[in-house]
């Protein structure tokens, strides 16, 4: 269905309309799923949203890999509670996509078959406990910069499913800066695994706000519609700025020897990543690309059956309600 609406609306609109739309986003108006509106921004936000959406259930597997051999009870409990969250918050993000006319399955095929993406943070492994703490300080905390702002976006079911994502993701990267405060002031080497944590997840964290704005395809036109408040650098900056501070508090070294305060501007100058690992992971080629896949894979393959009963299901039931008669 999706494919086939995209391919039957022609790119040209109405200037007339767009001209409505536009001003309807300049005066901070939320778009509703009834509302008219351009083909361009119904593509770019199932792009968006779907790849969100990709990112939160994908996002489960590398911290779902340490539920079975968290140190302790309080910990395993806390662990699986934040994996749960995600897949939540999955779920709100493919019911805001579904608003806009593509189906939960749709999004899934188009995951499975490469034709959208997920996070690049996602395709690198845990290799130990302090990576939970790291991920959840880091990329938790990445992705929080990232979606606050998005609670303003203009689209109403995105905004509104960013609300409570945002409150969840907080009390996520809380976790996470707990783990690693035990970690960092704990014995030498806790302290070791803390910081080879940061140093391993530093650079995949600042690719998580996407390429700069000098190479962003979609940053302005996706800024005009209020679909993105904020560029790429403006908001990796912002994410720099407030991580380097809690780096000194836990007495870790962020792996950059560039970083410093820069008074003149306000904010730290910092070491861009490297953008060809970025291509290479955006690509397919980042060290846990086909593991990620292979294994949502076999969870859509694994759960055909419970898919073919409910529909079973649901057709029983339809065929059971009279016809009203004519
Ligand atoms: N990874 O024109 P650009 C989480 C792609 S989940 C992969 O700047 P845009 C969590 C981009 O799609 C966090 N691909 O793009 C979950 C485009 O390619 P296509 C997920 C990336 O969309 C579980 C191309 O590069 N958050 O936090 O304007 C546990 C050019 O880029 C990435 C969201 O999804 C990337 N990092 O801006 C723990 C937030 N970056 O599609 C935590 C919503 C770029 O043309 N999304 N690309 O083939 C956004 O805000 C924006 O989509 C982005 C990219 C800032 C990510």
């Amino acid at each position: 269905m999706y494919a086939q609406m995209i391919e039957s609306e022609v790119e040209c609109e109405d200037p007339q309309k767009l001209k409505e739309f536009q001003n309807r986003i300049d005066a901070g108006d939320k778009i509703e799923p009834q509302d008219w509106m351009p083909n361009g921004y119904r593509k770019t936000l199932i792009r968006q949203i779907g790849q969100h959406a990709h990112s939160e259930i994908v996002g489960q597997l590398p911290e779902g890999n340490w539920i079975t051999r968290a140190p302790t009870l309080e910990r395993k409990a806390i662990l699986l509670a934040k994996v749960q969250d995600e897949a939540g918050h999955g779920l709100y993000l493919y019911c805001a996509a579904e608003t806009l006319g593509v189906s939960r399955d749709e999004l899934t095929e188009m995951l499975l078959d490469e034709r959208m993406k997920y996070s690049s943070i996602f395709n690198y492994p845990t290799l130990t406990w302090a990576d939970m703490g790291a991920i959840g300080w880091l990329v938790d905390g990445a992705a929080i910069m990232n979606q606050v702002p998005l609670q303003r976006t203009s689209y109403g079911p995105y905004a509104r499913a960013m609300i409570r994502i945002c409150k969840e993701e907080s009390f996520h990267q809380r976790q996470g800066f707990d783990i690693m405060i035990k970690m960092a002031k704990g014995s030498a080497e806790q302290k070791h695994m803390a910081q080879d944590a940061l140093n391993r997840f530093w650079y995949p964290a600042l690719m998580m706000f996407g390429p700069s704005d000098t190479d962003s395809v979609h940053s302005v036109q996706s800024m005009a519609w209020k679909i993105k408040m904020n560029t790429n650098d403006e908001l990796r900056q912002k994410f720099v700025d407030q991580t380097a501070p809690q780096a000194d508090l836990l007495g870790l070294t962020i792996p950059d020897a560039n970083l410093e305060w820069d008074e003149h501007k306000g904010g730290y100058n910092f070491t861009e990543p490297d953008w060809s690992e970025f291509y290479a992971v955006i690509n397919g080629n980042g060290p846990c690309n086909v593991e990620r896949l292979a294994a949502r894979k076999k969870a859509w393959e694994d759960g055909q059956w419970v898919r073919d009963g409910l529909l079973a299901n649901a057709e029983k039931h339809a065929a059971k309600i009279p016809v009203a008669a004519e």
